[in-house]
C-alpha cells in the first residue's frame, strides 16, 4: 500500500512541550488558584500516564485522596493553565524536535496528506502551530484533530479514527507519528503502522510492535540517530527520510 496520509501526534512528537511547557503551565495556574502543589519533572512524568490535563489534574487530585473538584473547578483551572502555556509557547523557548520540519516538508513536496491527532487542546496545538511552525501550517494540515473533540483519549484509537474520517482515508495508507506509549497503542488500535521518536519521559516505555522507535528524526549534518527497534530492516538510517516511511507501508 501506498503512504497516502501522515497523522503527527503534537506533545513530545512535534516538539518537547511536556517538562518546560506543559508542566510549568499547569504549576503556574496551580500557583494562581491558592492550591499548594507542584509537580515536579518525575511527578509529571508519572502523571504523563493519563492523557489530557483536565484528566490530569482530576487523577492527581484523587490519587492525594482530596475531593476531586466539580467539572467546572477542573475546566476554570484548565483555561488559566492554557493561557500560560499560550504565553510560553508565544516567547518561543520551545522549538520542534530535530528532523520535523525537514520530514514534514519532504511530506507535503511529495503531496502527502497531513494531519494532527492529539490530545492537547486546540488552543494549545494552535499555538505551537503559530509559534513554532509558521502560520502556513494552518493550511498544510488537512485535519486538526485535538482535545476534547472525542470523548475518549489516548491509548483509546478514537482520535485517529476520527482524522482518519474526516481525511477520507484508510489505516492502510496511514502511518502515525507518536513518542510515548500511549500515543502509540492509540495508533495501534486503530490500525496504522507507527514511528515513534522516544524522548526523556517516554524512553522506557513499551513500544513492542511498532514499525520503527528511533531517538529522533535526526538531520542530514547532525550526527545519526539512534535506533532501538527496526523490525522492517530499513537501512542508512542516518535520519529518517520519507523513503523510509514509504518502505515502512510496504511501497516498493
Ligand atoms: C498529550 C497530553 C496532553 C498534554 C497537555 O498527549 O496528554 O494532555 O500533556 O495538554 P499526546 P492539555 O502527546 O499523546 O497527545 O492540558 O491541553 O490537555
Ligand atoms: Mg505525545
Amino acid at each position: 500500500m501506498a503512504l497516502k496520509c501522515m497523522l503527527w501526534d503534537v506533545d513530545g512528537t512535534l516538539a518537547d512541550t511536556e517538562r518546560d511547557g506543559h508542566r510549568v503551565a499547569f504549576n503556574l495556574a496551580f500557583k494562581e488558584a491558592g492550591l499548594q502543589r507542584e509537580w515536579d519533572v518525575p511527578t509529571y512524568g508519572e502523571l504523563l500516564a493519563v492523557t489530557g490535563g483536565k484528566e490530569r489534574i482530576r487523577f492527581d487530585h484523587a490519587r492525594r485522596g482530596e475531593p476531586v473538584p466539580s467539572d467546572e473547578e477542573i475546566a476554570r483551572l484548565h483555561a488559566a493553565k492554557t493561557a500560560h502555556y499560550q504565553r510560553l509557547i508565544s516567547s518561543g523557548r520551545i522549538p520542534l524536535r530535530p528532523g520535523v520540519r525537514r520530514l514534514l516538508e519532504e511530506a507535503w513536496r511529495a503531496g502527502i496528506t497531513l494531519g494532527v491527532a492529539t490530545t492537547t487542546t486546540p488552543a494549545a496545538l494552535e499555538a505551537l502551530i503559530e509559534h513554532a511552525l509558521g502560520k502556513e501550517w494552518f493550511d498544510r494540515f488537512a485535519v486538526l484533530a485535538a482535545g476534547d473533540i472525542v470523548p475518549a483519549k489516548k491509548p483509546a484509537p478514537d482520535i485517529y479514527t476520527y482524522a482518519m474520517a474526516k481525511l477520507g482515508v484508510s489505516a492502510r495508507e496511514t502511518l502515525a507519528m507518536e513518542d510515548s506509549g500511549n500515543g502509540w497503542k492509540a495508533a495501534a488500535a486503530a490500525g496504522l503502522r507507527c514511528v515513534v521518536t522516544i524522548n526523556d519521559y517516554t524512553r522506557d516505555h513499551d513500544f513492542s510492535g511498532a514499525d520503527l522507535v528511533v531517538s529522533e528524526l535526526g538531520e542530514p549534518d547532525a550526527p545519526p540517530i539512534h535506533v532501538f527497534a527496526n523490525p522492517h530492516g530499513l537501512e542508512d538510517l542516518h535520519h529518517v527520510r520519507l523513503a523510509h516511511l514509504r518502505a515502512i507501508m510496504g511501497e516498493a
